[in-house]
């Protein structure tokens, strides 16, 4: 359990950072958001990546306190780049299970936002299809007071969960993030390029945009590209980087 204490210090020395990764409109070519994705900065094991310490977080319940970090300094940097006039776009951030079994989430999101005054437009949630499987209704019910803040939110990693329809016809989310491992596979496998094909059609016909993870080559944007996927997320555009790096981007508007 060492780790775990040293994520307790690591909150409370404030040892967490935030990296970025561009989200692109595939017709335009140019940034409409980013994802942030914490790492930890310990000054004993240095950069550790979310995979080494979110499930041991999630574990001992210090994943709704980081998740309480990550949306504040989400909306922290917004009102900072705001400020200095930055051209900004949405940031998308990662939810887990337990923050959303909190009936209270709501509430953490409208004052995090009042607090930095930062319009909730400015501001996504990026949901797994699992974390409303404990209990879906009340799920369905947080989805909804969540969008009535006025903020956007998607379904992460889709097609590897559950992929219950019956609920996802009932989320109020505005877009899909194709999972990677269907990204990954999208030129040389044609029952990946199938699926993918199919999810894009799925999420139009129901109203929402359709994001790709995972997006390393050439090949993969223009079968995306051909399919009719509205954004796209991956190394062939952009690893996830710092925030000043971030901030140059975004300066550039690509
Ligand atoms: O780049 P990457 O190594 O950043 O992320 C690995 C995993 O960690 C991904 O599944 C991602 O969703 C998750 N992750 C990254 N940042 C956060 C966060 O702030 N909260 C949660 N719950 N998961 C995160
Ligand atoms: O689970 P989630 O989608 O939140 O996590 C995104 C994860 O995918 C992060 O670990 C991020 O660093 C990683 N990632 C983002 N783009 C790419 C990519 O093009 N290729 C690979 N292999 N991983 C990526
Ligand atoms: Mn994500
Ligand atoms: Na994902």
């Amino acid at each position: 359990m060492a780790l775990e204490q040293g994520l307790h210090r690591a909150l409370q020395r404030d040892e967490f950072v935030l990296h970025f990764q561009p989200q692109v409109d595939l017709r335009s070519g140019r940034i409409v958001g980013m994802e942030a994705l914490v790492r930890w900065q310990s000054p004993e094991l240095g950069l550790v990546p979310p995979m080494q310490f979110i499930p041991v977080a999630e574990e001992s319940n210090l994943i709704n306190a980081i998740g309480q970090w990550v949306l504040n300094k989400a909306c922290a940097t917004l009102r900072g780049w705001l400020d200095a006039g930055v051209p900004v776009v949405p940031i998308a951030v990662n939810v887990a299970a337990s923050q959303f079994s909190d009936q209270e989430m709501d509430e953490l999101v409208r004052s995090t936002l009042e607090r930095h005054r930062v319009a909730p437009e400015l501001l996504e949630l990026e949901l797994t299809e699992s974390l409303s499987m404990v209990d879906p209704e009340a799920s369905i019910a947080l989805m909804h007071r969540l969008k009535a803040t006025g903020i956007g939110m998607s379904i992460d990693d889709f097609g590897t969960g559950y992929s219950n329809l019956s609920y996802l016809k009932r989320f109020p989310v505005d877009k899909l993030k194709i999972d990677q491992s269907f990204t990954r596979g999208l030129t040389s496998n044609p029952e990946d390029r199938s699926i993918v094909t199919a999810v894009i059609r799925m999420a139009h016909s129901l109203g929402l945009r359709a994001i790709a993870e995972g997006v390393e080559t050439d090949g993969q944007l223009r079968l995306l590209a051909a399919e009719g996927c509205d954004e796209i997320q991956g190394y062939y555009f952009s690893r996830p980087v710092p925030e000043q790096a971030m901030l140059a981007m975004l300066e550039r508007g690509m």
